[in-house]
């Protein structure tokens, strides 16, 4: 499919998905995000595609919702539009794991975004913000529920409740994300660890990413034994066999996702 706003390159096992409307530092409209929602079920479903990055310019990942889009909008329009919903919905469903890359810009629904995904990588120069207060709203797509769980209530509610921004440095300190490269290296970071993620076993990964999602929704039992039960569930894999099997003859595992 022809996308306009965002654009889809496949290579290498790996779909960067990047988010493409410059001149709006990537705000993300209902064309934007309904593209995103079609681009990411496209990859989740495509055979080829093991790991997925979702990125945007070196000036902006995203600096949020649309507001020229949004500011005429009445309470019924939002109420029965919500058209952040698909995209959303879309990055939930992913099975397959996906890397936030970003760097300027990650503000309001693009915070959100980022934090929807697997984890972020950032750049130097990544800017993170929940500014929405200053448009007298709140955040709309996660974002009041998400930063807590990520950076601990004292900085998400100063970060909500003063619209200020938090650069990568601090971003990292607080346990936002995973890594701050120099600007220039975010994409080759980015892509090295997706190629890491893609020659592991599928099966596998998806299991990892479940069980970390689960810790944040369940008590510590419940989440214990739904690890554990997964961790077993893998015996019954080829790639378990071939993974511990590749350990023990000192060679590199071929895993086949069977
Ligand atoms: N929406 C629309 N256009 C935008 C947005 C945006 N969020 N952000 C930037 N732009 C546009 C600007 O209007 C400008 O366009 P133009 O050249 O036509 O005037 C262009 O991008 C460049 O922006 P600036 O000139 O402002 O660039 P600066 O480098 O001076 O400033 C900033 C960059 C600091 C990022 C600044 O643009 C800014 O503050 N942007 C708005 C950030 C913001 O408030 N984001 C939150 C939006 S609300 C939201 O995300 C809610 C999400 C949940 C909704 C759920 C609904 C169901």
């Amino acid at each position: 499919m022809a996308y306009e706003t965002i654009i889809v390159d496949v290579e290498d096992d790996v779909a960067t998905i990047t988010l493409n409307r410059p001149d709006a530092l990537n705000a993300l409209n209902s064309q934007l995000l309904g593209e995103l929602a079609q681009a990411l079920t496209e990859a989740d479903a495509n055979e080829k595609v093991r790991c997925i990055i979702l990125t945007g310019s070196a000036k902006a990942f995203a600096a949020g919702a649309d507001i020229k889009e949004m500011s005429e909008k009445t309470f019924v329009e939002m109420f029965l539009g919500d058209f952040f919903e698909p995209a959303t919905e879309a990055v939930a469903k992913v099975r397959k794991p996906v890397i936030a890359a970003v760097s300027g810009y990650a503000l309001g629904g693009g915070c959100e975004l980022a934090m929807m995904c697997d984890f972020i990588i950032a750049s130097e120069t990544a800017k993170f913000g929940q500014p929405e207060i200053n448009l007298g709203v709140i955040a709309g797509i996660g974002g009041t529920q998400r930063l807590p769980r990520y950076v601990g209530k004292a900085k998400a509610m100063d970060m909500h409740l003063t619209g200020r921004f938090m650069d990568a440095e601090e971003a990292e300190r607080s346990g936002l994300v995973s890594r701050v490269v120099p600007v220039k290296q975010l994409m080759d970071e980015a892509q090295s660890a997706a190629a890491k993620i893609a020659e592991k076993s599928m099966l596998a990964s998806i299991a990892a990413k479940q069980a970390v999602n689960r810790a944040f929704e369940t008590t510590l039992d419940e989440g214990l034994l739904f690890e554990r039960r997964l961790f077993h569930s893998l015996f019954a894999t080829e790639d378990q066999k071939e993974g511990m099997s590749a350990f023990l003859e000192k060679r590199t595992p071929q895993f086949r996702d069977r």
